[in-house]
């Protein structure tokens, strides 16, 4: 018989959640991971997410939502670590733009408590933020962040407890199904495993490890910037500042966050797309003075204090999908022994737990209650490039 239930390739933000729940229902698991626990060379690093629930990407994430907000505060009451701190947000535009026209139809549809400020309004309660005059936001006071290393941290922790094994610095080499299809053979440089069923969580190492899931990923490289605002961040920090998406009138969105890391920490911004195409092995790791311009430039009309001084930057990937909408599944050619969490396309960190209770439900009984249609590789928008 197979050694483990569960095997979990990759232990960043999605794998250790699953590697938790799994091994929280009583599963035997194995993760097995490429590099360190908590480490900055793949997309679960950089001390913040944002975290929110009028999701202007399309409603049906909303109850996926509802539920990682429980299972966050559920991770901070096993941990006792303050992991996501919900100090609001504004989604910033002009009304008819996708980040303040979408964020509004799923707050409607979900009946979620929000407010549509006005250009004065945003000003008055936020002296921070300098909208156009037709600009508008919606306000929700249960946005915030969460953090990414606290986060991983917590579940590698809870799976351990659990009795999960977990091997890190030991990267998977290869893997195939055992005949007649009773589970799954796994190999790395160190051994061979068996296992009854394989979760995969590649991150941005997707491409190399499903090239049968039929999804053309895009791996994108990202810059986090930091920033010491003019006048000090007494002005940014969580009780008054809340973290902000901003679409331009070209459709250009831009991030960003109270300053979280005490006075000398600065406060983060990046763009939310506009990535150049990587791979993990290719992805040019120095920041350029044209881009800390060029966010400092988009910047300036609208937070005006906060490219004071730049402090630092780093950068991350996206593993996007065609329709940037996830996949998770029960992977089509393997459909008995593997399933599959991929292609977060940069709007993943937040549904992290509810993804990994997901996984478990899948790799442990075939299915799940939660609501994941419109996660299927096999969708026609997942196929198109
Ligand atoms: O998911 O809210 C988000 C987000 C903003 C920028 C990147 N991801």
């Amino acid at each position: 018989a197979p050694t483990y239930d569960v095997i979990v390739l990759g232990l960043g933000g999605m794998g250790s959640a699953a590697a938790h729940h799994l091994a929280a229902r009583g599963a035997r698991v194995l993760g097995l991971e490429k590099f360190g626990p908590v480490h900055n060379l793949g997309s679960s690093h950089g001390g913040s997410r944002i975290t929110r629930q009028s999701y202007f990407e399309d409603p049906a994430y909303v109850p996926l939502l509802l539920r990682s907000y429980e299972l966050y505060a559920k991770l901070e009451r096993d941990t006792g670590r303050e992991i996501a701190t919900l100090c609001g947000g504004v989604m910033v535009g002009r009304p008819d733009s996708r980040t303040v026209r979408g964020s509004l139809e799923s707050a409607v549809q979900w009946d979620l408590p929000h407010e549509v400020l006005d250009a004065g309004e945003i000003r008055r309660r936020f002296p921070t933020l300098t909208p156009a005059d037709d600009e508008i936001a919606l306000y929700e006071a249960r946005a915030g962040l969460v953090r990414p290393e606290y986060t991983v941290a917590a579940h590698v922790q809870l799976a351990v407890q659990d009795g999960a094994e977990l091997h890190f610095e030991e990267p998977v080499t290869r893997w195939e199904e055992l005949p007649g299809g009773s589970g799954v053979r796994v190999h790395t440089p160190e051994n061979t495993y068996t296992a009854g069923q394989l979760v995969i969580c590649p991150g941005a190492w997707a491409p190399a490890l499903l090239t049968d899931l039929g999804v053309p990923f895009t791996i994108e490289r990202q810059v986090m910037y930091w920033f010491a605002p003019d006048g000090g961040t007494a002005p940014f920090v969580p009780d008054r500042h809340p973290i902000y998406i901003w679409e331009d009138d070209r459709g250009v969105q831009i991030y960003g966050f109270p300053a979280i890391d005490g006075p000398r920490g600065g406060a983060k911004v990046a763009f939310f797309r506009k990535g150049t195409v990587c791979t993990p092995e290719t992805i040019e790791r120095t920041v350029h003075e044209d881009e800390v311009r060029a966010m400092a430039e988009q910047l300036a009309p609208r937070l005006p204090a906060l490219p004071g001084r730049f402090l630092k930057a780093a950068t991350c990937m996206y593993s996007n999908t065609p329709d940037e909408h996830f996949v998770i599944t029960r992977h089509p050619a393997h459909p008995e022994t593997v399933t599959v969490a991929c292609g977060f396309s940069g709007h993943g960190f937040k549904f992290v737990p509810v993804v990994g209770e997901i996984v478990a439900d899948l790799a442990l009984t075939g299915a799940t209650a939660h609501p994941i249609e419109l996660f299927d590789p096999r969708r026609p928008a997942a196929a198109a490039l």
